[in-house]
């Protein structure tokens, strides 16, 4: 429940070990039930209205993944040639990337277990960017940076109940992702950030995101 849980989390100083943790792989199909009615305007079984972008969860090339508490995480994704998001100004970041050549840096939330609410079987790695795109991207090569747990996974009665965790999910992982150590240098992080209800802050931070940047 979102009720009383704090919207902050991990200590103001930054991520403390196992953080930062990686992982990354190329975009595939997840389930389905992310955004396929997302112009709908009241989620229903169909679709939440979330999109979630999944990763391949796979112990050969992310080992720490087999020991992951199941559960809900935050950090930062990348993208290598993402879809041009949507903007209502005359695209203000785009000449403060240059030196990330084709990866573009954005906050994300993620979930890596079963759904409980779903009762899946197979353990997936599924994360929501806070950025509205104007296309899907499977196939892109996507990196993560996790720099957080924020809860466990939870089944829920409704899925109201869980859309509602879900964005205050998103609103954890901006709050804490808007602090000096949790933030990197001004301009690297992609903000027009309107996805899912809030702005993300324009942090001038101290958080290393090479990684997330290396050229594949
Ligand atoms: P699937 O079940 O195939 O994962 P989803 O309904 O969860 O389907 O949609 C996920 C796809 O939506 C992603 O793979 C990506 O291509 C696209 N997408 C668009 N916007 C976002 C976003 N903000 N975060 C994550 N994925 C997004
Ligand atoms: N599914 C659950 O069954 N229980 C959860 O507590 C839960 N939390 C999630 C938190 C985040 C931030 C995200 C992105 C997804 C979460 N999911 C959870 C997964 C959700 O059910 C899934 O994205 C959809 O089923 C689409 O695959
Ligand atoms: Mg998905």
């Amino acid at each position: 429940m979102s009720a009383g849980r704090p919207s902050i989390v991990g200590d103001d100083a930054g991520p403390s070990p196992p953080y930062p943790l990686k992982m990354e792989g190329k975009v595939i199909s997840g389930f389905g039930r992310g955004s396929k009615e997302a112009s709908h305007p009241i989620p229903d079984a169909h679709g939440l209205g979330i999109p979630t972008a999944n990763l391949p969860v796979d112990e050969s090339t992310t080992p720490w993944i087999a020991d992951a508490k199941s559960g809900v995480y935050f950090g930062y994704a990348s993208l290598s040639h993402p879809p041009t998001p949507t903007t209502t100004s005359p695209s203000p970041d785009s000449s403060s990337h240059p030196p990330t050549a084709s990866f573009r840096i954005f906050p994300m939330v993620m979930s890596i277990g079963y759904n409980p609410f779903y009762k899946n079987t197979i353990r997936s790695a599924e994360v929501h960017i806070l950025h509205r795109f104007d296309a899907d991207f499977y196939g892109s090569h996507m990196r993560l940076l996790i720099l957080g747990y924020v809860r466990e996974e939870l089944d829920y009665t409704t899925l109201e109940a869980l859309v509602a965790d879900i964005n205050f999910d998103c609103e954890v992982a901006r709050k804490s992702l808007a602090r000096k150590g949790w933030a990197p240098r001004k301009g690297v992080v992609v903000k027009d950030g309107e996805g899912n209800g809030g702005e993300v802050a324009d942090v001038d931070g101290t958080l290393d995101v090479d990684w997330l940047v290396t050229p594949l």
